[in-house]
């Protein structure tokens, strides 16, 4: 079963120093670098926001990040500026293997929708093309790592195991935001939509 590795917004800005730092970010690196030669394709996303991107709680007057709102496809947590596409913040770590990926996805430039997954935008309708690209290169065995386990490692997984691909999440190449019981409710989510986590 050919098997692919989806690298998840190993960007600055989610590690530690960044604008959205997530505690240890940084530490998976050399880990996913060690797995890379394990698989028969690998694919990095990337978080590429316009500058006043909706989820940015900058863009609501009167809001602070890690608030909640409503947007037209539901609720949206209201992030600190971050990932502004072209700043340092959005480039990938330094250290992370940039020589062997075959393709890197980029989300989250639709001003109106946030795109947490490397599949479909929140408003899970709209496709990155990820799904197409990995079924013409005959994958169907996904392992996932990266930033962040509760947001775009989850909602990537889900989304895999919805559409059919055999997902695992390796959760020691992976960190989390865990913001009011997030990690949890997502490893509950992702082992209901039938993902393997080790
Ligand atoms: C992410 C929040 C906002 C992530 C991206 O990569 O998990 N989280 N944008
Ligand atoms: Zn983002």
């Amino acid at each position: 079963m050919a098997k692919a590795l989806i690298v998840i917004d190993v960007q600055n800005d989610f590690c530690p120093g960044g604008a959205l730092a997530v505690p240890e970010g940084d530490l998976i690196v050399s880990g996913i670098n060690a797995r890379i030669a394990d698989f028969d394709v690998v694919v990095l996303t990337q978080d590429w926001h316009p500058a006043g991107h909706s989820s940015f709680a900058s863009s609501h007057a009167g809001k602070a990040p890690y608030d909640m709102i409503n947007l037209p496809y539901g609720p949206q947590v209201l992030w600190p500026d971050h990932c502004v596409q072209g700043s340092t913040g959005s480039a990938f770590h330094k250290d992370l293997n940039m020589t062997r990926p075959d393709l890197v996805i980029r989300k989250g430039m639709n001003p109106a929708i946030d795109s947490y997954s490397a599949f479909f935008e929140n408003d899970q309708t709209t496709p990155t093309g990820l799904e197409g690209y990995l079924r013409s290169r005959g994958i169907q065995a996904l392992t996932m790592v990266g930033l962040a386990t509760d947001f775009c490692v989850n909602f990537s997984a889900v989304d895999a195991a919805t559409l059919g691909f055999n997902v695992t999440v390796d959760q020691t190449l992976c960190r989390a935001i865990d913001l009011n019981g997030s990690l949890a409710a997502a490893r509950d989510g992702m082992t209901a939509a039938g993902v393997t986590l080790t």
